[in-house]
């Protein structure tokens, strides 16, 4: 029971972490009708060549090119920039960003977090740079920026790549510069639970037309006309009924963003109080976030319940928040053996992966149901 306040009604049907955005049926259907008309499916078509040049414009991005899913596209990126040996990522992250290294047989070498931004700390990448070290894979968790220039200043020293998993940063900014501006290539992933999705889908981004052309040959098998194959290459390709969608969704981003930037502005006058409680700084600033999750971190001390157990009890309620990135990847079974993983070389990332706790975010949710939600966490919080 709650010292502090009557026990809130629980949701009648679950609230998860995330819902995607969809144009009415009836708009899909009408684009769909001249893929149908056309009967052109997949391999370069018109949505997906339309879609290419609009998110292009959108993210200020010269050299782009969409995916099947942001997981091929950055194994592809890997592949296009020749990495090889040892790459230096965070063990704060999705599986896929790991997994993209150890596919093709690259040793994922961890390096531990900033606790303010829980991205890439550039002061615990370069004692771990050996001979084998070839890049620098940083990830913009949830967003937020990592230290670009510090990073391009450690890989400028020892020539090393920069990549960047921006599988949440679709918007993301430093200061007036777009996200994709860093690095020698950004990938983004445009799956269903993202802002702007295209149900399965992704990109990467470039910074030369030269990139960009091998990137597009990479991920239509190395083909570059009928009689000729010169790179070994996968299948990446977007095909028209992912593009077709992707156009719809694209026009309703202005809107999708002001309604998360409205979510995010109540749940941080009405959570930011609370002992123990802390919400990521500039989360609702529409010049800089994504506004593609909503990670608050719970001290166990200072809210006197774990994360975990506010996590379990909100299930009670049909409220299904997500412990995005835990267990930390460099915990899992298949990468817990490295040297990096060990534990008590990454202790600012262990202790955020106890303590984070997205909460739902979704432009469907009402004003009421936010205030639902903080008035069930609080209530969680203070009970025994
Ligand atoms: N790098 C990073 C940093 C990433 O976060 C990801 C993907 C990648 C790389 C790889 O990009 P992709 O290859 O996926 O393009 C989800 C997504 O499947 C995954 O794309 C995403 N990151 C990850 C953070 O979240 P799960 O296993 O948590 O998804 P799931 O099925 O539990 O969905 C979460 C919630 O979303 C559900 O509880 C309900 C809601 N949902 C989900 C789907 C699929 C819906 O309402 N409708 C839906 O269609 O991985």
């Amino acid at each position: 029971m709650s010292r502090h306040q009557p026990k809130p009604a629980s949701f009648e049907s679950p609230v998860h972490v995330t819902r995607p955005m969809l144009p009415e049926l009836d708009a899909y259907a009408e684009k769909l009708r001249s893929v149908w008309d056309a009967r052109w499916l997949t391999n370069a078509g018109a949505n997906h060549n339309t879609l290419e040049e609009r998110l292009s414009h959108a993210l200020e991005a010269s050299h782009l090119s969409l995916f099947n899913n942001g997981t091929i596209a950055l194994t592809s990126a890997l592949k296009a920039l020749d990495i090889s040996g040892a790459v230096i990522t965070t063990p704060f992250t999705f599986a896929a960003t790991v997994h993209a290294l150890a596919w093709i047989g690259i040793t994922p070498v961890f390096a531990d977090i900033d606790a303010a931004t829980m991205t890439l700390d550039p002061r615990c990448i370069e004692p771990l740079i050996t001979e084998r070290t070839s890049a620098i894979l940083g990830v913009h968790v949830y967003g937020i920026p990592c230290d670009v220039s510090g990073i391009q200043a450690i890989a400028d020293r020892h020539q090393l790549r920069v990549i960047y998993d921006g599988a949440h940063a679709f918007g993301s900014r430093v200061g007036s510069r777009p996200i994709c501006d860093f690095g020698d290539v950004t990938m983004l992933s445009f799956h269903a639970t993202k802002l702007f999705h295209t149900a399965e889908g992704g990109a990467l981004i470039s910074r030369t037309s030269e990139m960009k052309r091998k990137i597009d040959l990479l991920k239509n098998f190395g083909i570059e006309d009928e009689a000729t194959v010169v790179l070994p290459g996968i299948n990446g390709k977007m095909n028209e009924l992912q593009a077709a969608l992707g156009l719809l969704t694209l026009d309703m981003v202005p809107r999708e963003r002001m309604k998360r930037q409205r979510i995010i502005s109540i749940y941080c006058s009405r959570l930011a109080e609370l002992p123990g409680i802390s919400c990521p700084v500039g989360a609702d600033d529409p010049e800089s976030s994504s506004f593609q999750y909503f990670p608050i971190r719970i001290d166990v001390e200072g809210a006197a319940k774990s994360r975990d157990l506010v996590h379990a009890q909100l299930k009670a309620f049909n409220v299904f928040t997500r412990r995005y990135f835990h267990p930390l990847c460099s915990a899992c079974p298949c990468y817990a053996n490295l040297p990096s993983a060990a534990p008590g070389q990454l202790p600012v990332a262990q202790r955020i992966a106890q303590e984070v706790l997205v909460l739902p975010l979704y432009g469907d949710l009402k004003d009421d149901d936010v205030h639902r939600i903080c008035d069930i966490i609080t209530y969680v919080l203070g009970s025994e």
